[in-house]
């Protein structure tokens, strides 16, 4: 039904005039700040963004719980070990919440997956980069956490419901997501000079490729225009990473690391830090599927998913005995 979907979604703002009475109802309820609920009538094309959107950002938490779900065996103490589990296990929460909210918009779970695992939904960009030594945890969890809840927390506004309301949720357990990241940095900042350095080199790998997380410029973006407009987008791409530059600057200065980019400097004029843009070629070829772990990913996604067969089969067969026994005794 999405695949469908997909191909007939047109791009580009319909102005006022070209909108039916329908859209114009619907538009209105937007500017209201009206939520959209899954029973209410919405423009196809409205629906299929947010299936993408949603379905992209399930399938990011899911894929996310693979660079890191890596060091549990490997965590250097028990507590940090319990530490790491819970946040990998909350990752799978979030893309289990997300999938129910994609769902309520008829679309299932199967395909969204299935549609993932042939290369034609994607996930968050970063997660096709390697995590090399324990500091990576620390920066996925303060770096990558960080950025994720500054676009999720303007989610929580999004036009609908249940992906603003799945937010709200999925926020709370992001904010521990990203204290324990940032703990366990700044252990590792101001521990031995070895420490210290793993800690710097985390960082300068992660950098970039986290400022890459908000999305191409606003002027290369495709869908933020339209998405804005209906309210599925809170902000833009540029807007949340600014944000998220001036957020990290004071948090590195506390560490006495180095951000991977001298031309960070205060702009008195705009009253924000400047910065240099991460390399944008490289963010496409990692979106068309030549980043560093992009094979691996996918190929882990698959296996685990053959290998959750067995479990799935068993699930829907005791299902539909409870089913049957019960519509028995009735
Ligand atoms: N990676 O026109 P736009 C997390 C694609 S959650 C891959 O600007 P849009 C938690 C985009 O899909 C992280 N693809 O697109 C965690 C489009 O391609 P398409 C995930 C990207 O949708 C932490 C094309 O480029 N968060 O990390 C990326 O308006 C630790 C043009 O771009 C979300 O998904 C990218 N970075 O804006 C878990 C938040 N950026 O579909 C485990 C919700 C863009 O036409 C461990 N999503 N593309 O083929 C959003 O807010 C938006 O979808 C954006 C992109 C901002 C990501």
């Amino acid at each position: 039904m999405y695949a469908q979907m997909i191909k007939t979604a047109r791009s580009g703002l319909k102005s006022h005039a070209e909108m039916s009475d329908q859209e114009r109802d619907f538009q209105d309820r937007i500017d209201r700040d009206i939520k959209i609920e899954p029973r209410d009538w919405m423009p196809d094309d409205y629906r299929a963004t947010l299936i993408r959107q949603i379905g992209q950002h399930a399938h990011s938490e899911v894929v996310g719980q693979l660079p890191e779900g890596n060091w549990i065996t490997r965590a250097p103490t028990l507590e940090r070990k319990a530490i790491l589990l819970a946040k990998v296990q909350d990752e799978a929460g979030h893309g289990l919440y997300l999938y129910a909210a994609a769902e309520t918009l008829g679309v299932s779970r199967d395909e969204l997956i299935g549609l993932l695992h042939e290369g034609r939904m994607k996930y968050s960009s970063i997660f096709n980069y390697p995590t090399l030594n324990w500091a990576d945890i620390g920066a996925v969890g303060w770096l990558v956490d960080g950025a994720a809840i500054i676009n999720q927390v303007a989610l929580q506004r999004t036009s609908y419901g249940p992906y603003s309301r799945a937010m709200v949720r999925i926020c709370k357990e992001e904010s521990f997501h990203a204290r324990q990241g940032y703990h366990a940095i700044m252990k590792m900042a101001f521990g031995t000079p070895q420490q210290k350095k793993m800690a710097q080199n985390a960082i300068d790998r992660l950098w970039f490729p986290a400022l890459m997380m908000f999305g191409p410029s606003d002027a290369e973006s495709v869908h933020s225009e339209q998405s804005m407009a209906w309210k599925i987008k809170i902000k833009s791409n540029d807007e949340l990473r600014q944000q998220f530059v001036d957020q990290t600057v004071p948090q590195i200065e506390y560490l006495g690391l180095d951000l991977p980019d001298p031309g960070i400097k205060w702009n008195d004029t705009t009253g924000h830090h400047d910065f240099t843009d991460p390399d944008w070629q490289e963010f496409f070829d990692v979106l068309k599927g030549n980043g560093p772990c992009n094979t691996d990913r996918m190929r882990d996604r698959v296996k685990a998913w053959e290998n959750g067969k067995w479990v799935r089969d068993g699930l829907m067969a005791h299902a539909s005995k409870k089913a049957t026994s019960q519509a028995a005794a009735e």
